[in-house]
């Protein structure tokens, strides 16, 4: 009798594990039913991380540009030249360089300092720059460099 309730017991609980398996399989039938309730949640939650990501990404950009000193870059067509030609930079002062205004592609490069920086036409892009070497050194634009687009960055 004991052994028979156990048995029976026994067989109950693996009907009753067998229905849970059932029903824990079964949602993912219900599935298209949650999924209608959670893409509401999901693309919100989604949105409010995409948008902290982007404001987190919008923070740091913010950060990485627009921290130091503003120093404004003209680089200029035909003479091919960088206004102003000649930079006076503190060490591991962070300035920010601000290109606007220009009317073919130019690049901002110091190899030295690590510094590459490419401005479309009529783009206006900001860069913040940290010179960690002292020195002069020469910059240059990549496509123009040979027009005599060159500039001096003396860091001290
Ligand atoms: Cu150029």
């Amino acid at each position: 009798m004991v052994s028979f309730l156990t048995h029976n017991s026994f067989k109950l609980l693996l009907i009753l594990t067998f229905s849970i398996t059932f029903i824990a399989c079964n949602p993912e039938e219900e599935d298209p039913n949650e999924n209608m309730n959670f893409p509401e949640t999901n693309s919100s939650y989604n949105s409010e991380a995409t948008t902290a990501s982007t404001s987190d990404t919008s923070s740091a950009s913010s950060a990485s540009s627009g921290a130091g000193e503003l120093v404004k870059v003209g680089q200029k067509e035909n003479p091919y030249i960088f206004q102003p030609e000649t930079y006076d930079w503190t060490l591991n002062k962070t300035y920010t360089l601000e290109f606007t205004d220009v009317n073919e592609f130019h690049t901002f490069n110091v190899d030295e300092l690590g510094i590459e920086v490419y401005v479309n036409a009529g783009e206006t892009v900001t860069q913040d720059v940290t010179p960690s070497v002292a020195g002069s050194f020469k910059l240059y634009c990549v496509p123009h460099e040979s027009l005599g687009m060159v500039g001096t960055i003396n860091v001290a």
